[in-house]
């Protein structure tokens, strides 16, 4: 086995006791030696026969490190999980789901991770796809014929490996690619047999380094000039800063190019944070959609430079409504290299006049050297965001209290929930937010958390997520995982006791076909009874606090809470919040959904 150095787990370590020495080995020791060569820290797993092999491998031959095993009660759990943690940190870790059973229990999170553009490496596995070694019954409801096909259409790649050399391949190949802009997951599906195979010796591992991703392509020259030549000439130059890294330079680089070319920037609260959103050139607050004044601005501008916005088509129609776009569009962006037939989280086609096909870090300083500077133009005052929160306990006097009561500490906002407005909390740093899921698929706001706050530990960030209820509920048992492995985090729970986000699609179509707005709430209310949330956490080995129902016990809830979670707890405060949102969470109709 592979002597590498081994740090000592930041996490609670479940060490497996000594067995005696063996000289023969089995096809998953072999496979499980590849997460290792290929960095990978952990494995967040719910377990299954059809890996038996795998599991054993992973405990009794690398001993449950490097990787090591993150146990979850739910499979979402352990891919959000995973994403979190890819969000955070913008490495890869793994997750283990049992055959089909498990896959199918993952899907949804395997699709928010598909859309957020994380990599992550799914390891599945079926049963014997040899029909003669197959157990009665069991083992065939959890062999399919084609088990990728679950995943195929929302990861970048799938293989069913039939040798160990094959697996090996597989392991580099689902690795590099899913490292490779845009990342995303991939899945490799390990034969129940091929695992339990006695291999005898192990067949000599690749060696890793030589399969890596590719360093990020660089932008032609002509390319470069082109784009630069757009924005030295413009007179009203905006910057839709989109998906980005986590990395400073890349934020200061960011910076350097806003402030020489003096123009307006705008970020979407669906990525993480790409620009202080307190600079002088912000436009607006961060949102899901563009707010009236927003779309105003953005209209204003004679040249749009888009670095990998999500929605670039839908952005500028909704500044340009039918009208054709007169601004001159450059497109920064590797993203419809992942373009394909099944999702369309691809959204509408832009209009371009200079396309970059590469990652906006690759192409920001290489345009710093070859924008003509602007003089300082008086800008506009940015668009206000939300008004002072009232005396009432909402989102907005939550996010209020949090700021007083972690001011001057290094905070991660791992996630905010739908009634988040942009303007309630600053964020000035690469890692103060991480954005949303991707998929908009819900309930996957607490194991993005454990993630982030995994990969956050021990680093002095304190990991904070406001969510809402139905997120939380939907995701909650991510919690005992991160109670079970010391992973400190705080969730703030925005607890309308309600979907409150159907119920203005429900007031909306009422609204439209004349129908009583008065019964929005059915179908939609998450009350009578009201639930504990504070217990759901204490049930779970976390620290619960609340329901904190009166606006005068927020200030002590929050720092009790925060001084928890510094002292290194896992820590929910349910804080009962008027449903109400201050931002824009429809876009344009009441047809669109969420
Ligand atoms: C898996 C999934 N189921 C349902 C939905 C539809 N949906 C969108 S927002 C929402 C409500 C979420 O409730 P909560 O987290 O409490 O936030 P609130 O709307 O109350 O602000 C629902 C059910 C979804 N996006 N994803
Ligand atoms: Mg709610």
């Amino acid at each position: 086995m592979s002597a590498r150095k081994k740090p000592a787990s930041p996490v609670r370590a479940e060490a497996p006791v000594a067995g005696p020495q063996q000289t023969e080995i089995w096809g998953s020791d072999a496979i499980a030696a590849m997460p290792r060569e290929l960095d990978i820290p952990y494995l967040a797993l719910n377990p299954g026969a059809s890996y038996r092999g795998l599991h054993d491998s992973i405990v009794n031959y690398l001993g449950n490190t490097q990787p090591q095993m993150l146990l979850c009660l739910h499979e979402e759990a352990a891919v959000a999980i995973a994403q979190g943690y890819a969000k955070a940190s913008g490495k890869m870790m793994g997750a283990v789901v049992h055959s089909n059973v498990g896959l199918m229990h993952a899907t949804m999170a395997i699709f928010n991770t598909w859309c957020d553009r994380m990599p992550m490496l799914v390891l599945g596995a079926t049963g014997p796809w040899d029909a003669a070694r197959r157990r009665p019954w069991i083992d065939w409801i959890h062999t399919a014929s084609d088990q990728g096909a679950l995943v195929r259409d929302y990861t970048k790649w799938d293989n069913q490996p039939a040798s160990v050399p094959a697996a090996y391949e597989a392991l580099l190949r689902a690795a590099q690619i899913a490292n490779t802009a845009p990342r995303g997951p991939t899945y490799v599906n390990l034969d129940a047999a091929l695992q339990e195979a006695k291999i005898g010796t192990l067949p000599p591992l690749p060696d890793a380094s030589r399969h890596r991703a590719p360093a990020p392509v660089a932008p032609a020259a002509h390319l470069i000039e082109a784009a630069a030549n757009l924005l030295s000439k413009a007179r009203h130059p905006v910057i839709l800063a989109g998906r980005v890294s986590r990395s400073e330079s890349g934020w200061q680089q960011r910076i350097a190019l806003a402030e020489k070319l003096q123009a307006r920037v705008f970020t979407d609260i669906k990525v993480g944070a790409a620009f202080p959103t307190d600079h002088p050139l912000h436009a607006a607050p961060p949102a899901t959609f563009l707010s009236p004044d927003a779309a105003r601005i953005l209209r204003e501008a004679d040249v749009v430079l888009s670095l990998d916005w999500v929605d670039l088509a839908g952005t500028l129609k909704q500044a340009w409504g039918t009208d054709p776009v007169n601004a001159s569009v450059i497109q920064v962006s590797p993203d419809a290299h992942i373009h394909r037939g099944w999702s369309m989280d691809y959204q509408g086609l832009p209009p371009v006049d200079a396309y970059l096909m590469c990652e906006p870090e690759a192409a920001v300083p290489l345009l710093f050297d070859a924008v003509k500077s602007r003089p300082a133009l008086a800008v506009a005052k940015p668009v206000a965001g939300a008004a002072a929160p009232a005396d009432a306990l909402s989102i907005a006097t939550l996010a209020h209290a949090l700021n007083a009561a972690t001011e001057g500490m290094e905070v991660c906002m791992t996630h905010v929930p739908l009634g988040w407005n942009g303007a309630y909390r600053p964020f000035r740093h690469p890692l103060d937010y991480i954005g949303t899921e991707g998929g908009g698929g819900i309930g996957a706001g607490p194991g993005i958390t454990v993630g982030a706050a995994l990969a956050l530990k021990g680093s002095g960030r304190l990991p904070v997520a406001i969510l809402g209820d139905g997120d939380f509920l939907m995701g909650v048992t991510a919690l005992w995982t991160a109670a079970h492995y010391g992973i400190p985090c705080l969730i703030l729970v925005a607890n309308n006791r309600s979907y409150f986000n159907d119920e203005l699609h429900q007031e909306r179509v009422a609204k439209e076909r004349a129908r009583p707005v008065a019964n929005k709430w059915i179908g939609q209310r998450i009350t009578e009874p009201d639930i504990d949330l504070a217990m759901m956490a204490r049930a779970q080995g976390a620290e619960g606090i609340g329901p904190v129902t009166q606006l005068a016990d927020l200030k002590a809830s929050l720092a009790k809470a925060v001084q928890s979670v510094r002292n290194g707890t896992v820590c929910v405060v349910d804080v009962r919040v008027a449903p109400g949102y201050h931002t824009n969470m429809s876009g344009a109709s009441a047809s669109q959904k969420r």
